[in-house]
């Protein structure tokens, strides 16, 4: 995993794919070099929408060997967390939000031998991590309010990024940073400089209308590149 540029992981998310020819659309994408399936479960409750379901998921599961990323969007984790294990994933963040017993769901995920992350709204502050911060695997970070794609970068949340790895640092955990919500080829470069070490493309990179999936994943690691190159700069 992470190997495509410099251990910055591609992760498209599969809800801005073409769904009428999901499969088709899968195999591009691994032609064009990937790392993980990102997929956005949401239960209209949490958030006010619903794009994949768990029999998607399901179906999808034997027909590729790429690590699916599990971001749950919903009310009730734990019922999520027992379903998506036992179709076979290889992460799943859960948002702070509406995790209700975040250690235990965290634990929960874990003990199915998958990795746990936390998620944050833009809003919601790194302190929200506090004690949770030795039993994560990764955290998400928010750059849009979760829900849609095709949003606007909320601009707080690039200096978000570099305070999360700050953050992390303070606290000795050296864990990747995914980020998720407008990252585009404009705000890649920024993204990485801060520390973002996982990119979910969606419809502002990996499945922009200008280019193939190919041209745009080529564009998405140049834009990599300009970003880690600003962060050996910045010493980030
Ligand atoms: C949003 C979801 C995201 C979107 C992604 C879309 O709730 O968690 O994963 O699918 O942000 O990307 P873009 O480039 O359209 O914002
Ligand atoms: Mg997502």
């Amino acid at each position: 995993m992470l190997s495509v540029v410099e251990n910055i992981g591609i992760a498209p998310s599969v809800m801005c794919a073409d769904l009428c020819n999901l499969e088709t659309d899968i195999r591009r994408l691994e032609t064009a070099g990937i790392d993980l399936l990102h997929f956005d479960l949401m239960d209209a409750h949490f958030v006010p929408n619903m794009p994949i379901g768990l029999a998607l998921l399901a179906q999808l599961r034997p027909k590729t060997a790429c690590a699916f990323d599990i971001h749950l969007m919903v009310e009730d984790n734990d019922f999520f967390v027992a379903a998506v294990a036992d179709i076979g994933v290889q992460q799943i963040a859960v948002h702070v939000e509406s995790a209700r017993h975040l250690d235990r769901t965290l634990s929960l995920i874990q003990a199915r031998g998958v990795k746990a992350g936390a998620a944050l709204n833009p809003a919601t502050p790194l302190s929200a991590l506090d004690y949770v911060v030795d039993r994560l695997d990764f955290v998400l970070v928010m750059t849009v309010n979760p829900g849609f794609a095709g949003q606007t970068l909320v601009p707080a949340t690039l200096k978000k990024i570099a305070d999360c790895r700050a953050f992390l640092a303070k606290r000795g955990r050296d864990i990747p940073i995914e980020v998720d919500g407008n990252v585009s080829f404009e705000n890649i470069p920024k993204m990485v400089a801060a520390g973002a070490d996982i990119l979910v493309g969606g419809t502002s990179s990996v499945f922009h209308t200008d280019g193939t999936r190919a041209e745009n994943i080529r564009r998405l690691r140049d834009a990599v590149g300009d970003g880690l190159a600003q962060r050996k700069h910045l010493g980030t």
